[in-house]
């Protein structure tokens, strides 16, 4: 095979040695959180989205319904609108609404779930004059093939909502915006959602409701395991725990074992050992500053034309523009 070629594995393959890599080495035990998203994982988060405690989706859901028309004003037309992981689609609904105002739009929504892109056009359908071709990729390879798809100066509107952003590892968020500037060309747009920072109870009472959504969004991973990997985790022997990582700014997720115990994971031939109350590290989310939101634009090739704060729930709206 010559060295350039790309190795492409199937997504089980892929999936069982990611967890070989977090379970088996030394140190923190770790999976990586894009694994949480599975059928069931999806619908938990959506449950999630909906609990009095998880403010965020609808801080941001607030914003793009309030600020629609003007977002919209600070897009050069006519523009295409490509989102990063449309998810359910509910949000972008009040953005591609205000686009049809002045122009019929395409939108391309970006998603490596097939079963998410059939909601999201479902959800948006009924919008007139938005025609919408989702688009099943990886970010960067789907925003590439949108950016190539541009006509006649058309303009990319690209949303990245819902603070997904935070759930980059730290400093692979700005190694992710660079990525997406390179893609954009001078005067494109990028929305980007970002939660901020606020006390401490109220962030960890969102990662750790009361009624146990969190906690069971959390161990459907492990459940993720047993089904797909043939995995014989006992539910039951871990626990949900989110912690505020003041270093970092991030709550983390993790799960924790609550005894001594080995477990297998026939499919890809491995057992990972765990000692009483080791965990295994789940998820980032990194909480912003108004004032880091605005460096990060800056420091990946973009200014920040203007920004939205909700008013409940502390939320930015971020709008930059690539320079
Ligand atoms: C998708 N993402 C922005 C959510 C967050 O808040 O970081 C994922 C989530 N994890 C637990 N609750 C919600």
């Amino acid at each position: 095979m010559a060295a350039s070629a790309k190795v492409w594995s199937d997504p089980v393959t892929q999936f069982a040695s990611d967890v070989r890599a977090g379970l088996c080495g030394k140190g923190q035990k770790e999976l990586p959180s894009k694994y949480l998203y599975d059928p069931l994982g999806f619908a938990l988060f959506e449950v999630i989205t909906q609990l009095p405690e998880y403010g965020l989706t609808r801080a941001d859901e607030r914003l793009l319904r309030s600020h629609a028309q003007e977002i919209v004003r600070h897009v050069p037309s006519p523009a295409l609108v490509s989102e990063l992981g449309s998810g359910s689609g509910r949000k972008t609904r009040w953005i591609l609404s205000a686009m049809c105002e002045r122009e019929p739009v395409s939108y391309y929504p970006i998603e490596i779930s097939r079963a998410a892109l059939a909601s999201c056009a479902a959800e948006l359908g009924d919008v007139g004059c938005a025609g919408i071709v989702g688009v099943e990729r990886e970010y960067l390879d789907g925003l590439g093939e949108v950016a190539a798809l541009r006509t006649g100066g058309a303009s990319l509107l690209v949303l990245f909502l819902g603070s997904t952003i935070g759930n980059f590892d730290s400093g692979a968020d700005a190694r992710f915006l660079r990525e997406v500037r390179s893609i954009l060309a001078p005067g494109d747009s990028l929305l980007l959602g970002a939660d901020l920072l606020k006390p401490l109870e109220r962030m960890l009472d969102a990662y750790d409701d009361p009624l146990g959504v969190t906690a069971a969004f959390n161990l459907n991973l492990l459940g993720r395991i047993n089904r797909e990997l043939d995995g014989d985790f006992d539910l039951r022997q871990f626990e949900h725990v989110a912690r505020f990582n003041e270093a970092t700014s991030s709550i983390e997720m993790h799960l924790r074992s609550k005894r001594r115990q080995v477990v297998n994971v026939r499919r890809g031939g491995f057992a990972a050992p765990f000692a009483a109350d080791e965990t295994v590290w789940t998820e980032s989310s990194h909480k912003y500053t108004r004032r880091e939101i605005a460096k990060l634009a800056v420091t990946c090739g973009f200014r920040m034309e203007a920004q939205w704060v909700d008013d409940e729930w502390p939320f930015a709206e971020n709008l930059l523009v690539a320079v």
